[in-house]
């Protein structure tokens, strides 16, 4: 849009441009169209299943037709790496326009069935020198049960090659394995694990499960570590989300509480050392020596939030259960507002990643087992934040 909008201007001024513009893009993006301020917004888009009760942003459908699509990475070529929970690692290249193409890369491990599987990805930092990437992996440890494993491999011509254990016996589950990663601003690796089932061991601090743990990127142990181990913040249930707002404040997202009394689901502003109160606390009550949420769900509402972004000054974040983009607006520590997008318009949500053009994309998790899957679900779905 903005390519065709710089040879209208040349043509015919800056008037008959915002007329044309207001004329044939109202249908899909008006807000984006009647300012000038259109010549500066990233490229854009297709409308998609537009509702009549739901604002119709600026949207996208890059990829579709995958399974359980768990996080997304975006590599200096302007291509996409995604996982499948199932144990894909998926290359989305792009052709023309917005079409992509597939490539598969098999992994060195098979993972179990489950809320696990192959999980987090992220890139290291300097990823364009070093080729370096991480994933979180369930692992079938015999007749233990599972457990979850970061593995640090190079990725060169769609190989995973140099495999290394960054941090292993991370309790694994049929659900609640956690599995977000992401690097700080401080240049260390943050893993969100989960309580695996066993709500106890979020509050053990010799249990890797139920905290968020924080290591270098070789996998060794931060000097400032508020407790000579990998632990960095403890108490949570099922973490899937963190993001640093422009401050350098950490945000996190957790699933509360599940079954008949779903809800409680959390947004919580995270301090090294802190406990964050699961199994003990939920909702808005207090206790010395752990700290409750920053933004809460209550007992009658479940977004099941599985990602956080930030971005412009909100927290973003997907919601399975809840089945929409949630868009926490921020005022330094305080959530001022929530504001909920795409309400089942596209089913469950689960990431949230912000791309190199300023972008969100969104993945869904239909085939999940949990949903209502489309024809070509699940998809990756590409979103202009300006026309939110
Ligand atoms: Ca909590």
């Amino acid at each position: 849009m903005a390519y065709k909008t710089k040879i209208i201007i040349g043509i015919a001024g800056i008037v008959i441009v915002a007329a044309a513009l207001w004329m044939t893009s109202r249908s899909n993006a008006p807000e984006a169209t009647v300012t000038p301020a259109v010549t500066t917004t990233p490229r854009t888009t297709l409308p998609v299943a537009p509702s009549p009760t739901v604002s119709v942003p600026a949207v996208s459908v890059i990829a579709s037709n995958l399974n359980i699509p768990w996080d997304i990475a975006f590599l200096p070529d302007n291509s996409l790496l995604v996982t499948e929970r199932g144990g894909n690692l998926v290359h989305l290249k792009k052709e023309v326009g917005d079409v992509y193409s597939k490539t598969i890369i098999k992994l060195p491990h098979p993972v179990p069935r489950g809320e696990g599987g192959l999980l987090g990805l992220v890139l290291h930092p300097r990823f364009a020198e070093n080729r370096q990437l991480y994933l979180y992996m369930t692992t079938q440890e015999s007749s233990a049960g599972t457990k979850n494993t970061v593995f640090r491999y190079s990725f060169v011509n769609n190989e995973l090659t140099d495999e290394k254990i960054i941090i292993k016996d991370i309790p694994g589950a049929l659900y609640h394995d956690g599995g977000r990663m992401e690097f700080g601003p401080d240049g260390l690796l943050y893993i969100t694990t989960g309580d695996a089932q066993s709500p106890a061991i979020a509050q053990d601090l010799k249990s890797l499960g139920g905290k968020i743990l924080r290591l270098t990127a070789d996998g060794g142990i931060p000097s400032d570590n508020p407790f000579g181990t990998a632990v960095y913040s403890y108490g949570h249930r099922n973490p899937q989300g963190l993001a640093w707002d422009d401050a350098g404040r950490l945000w996190e997202t957790e699933h509360g509480r599940s079954g008949v009394t779903s809800g409680m689901d959390e947004l919580n502003l995270i301090e090294k050392g802190k406990n964050y109160g699961w199994p003990t606390l939920e909702g808005d009550k207090t206790q010395a020596g752990m700290v409750a949420p920053a933004l809460h769900s209550g007992a009658r509402d479940t977004w099941a939030p599985a990602s956080a972004v930030f971005h412009d000054g909100s927290i973003y974040f997907g919601g399975l259960k809840g089945e929409a983009l949630y868009e926490a607006v921020l005022n330094r520590e305080q959530v001022v507002e929530l504001r909920t997008h795409f309400k089942d318009v596209y089913g469950r949500i689960r990431t949230v990643r912000l791309g190199p053009d300023g972008m969100l994309y969104l993945t869904t998790s239909n085939r999940d087992g949990r949903g209502n899957s489309s024809p070509d679900d699940d998809r990756i779905i590409r979103i202009n934040p300006k026309t939110l």
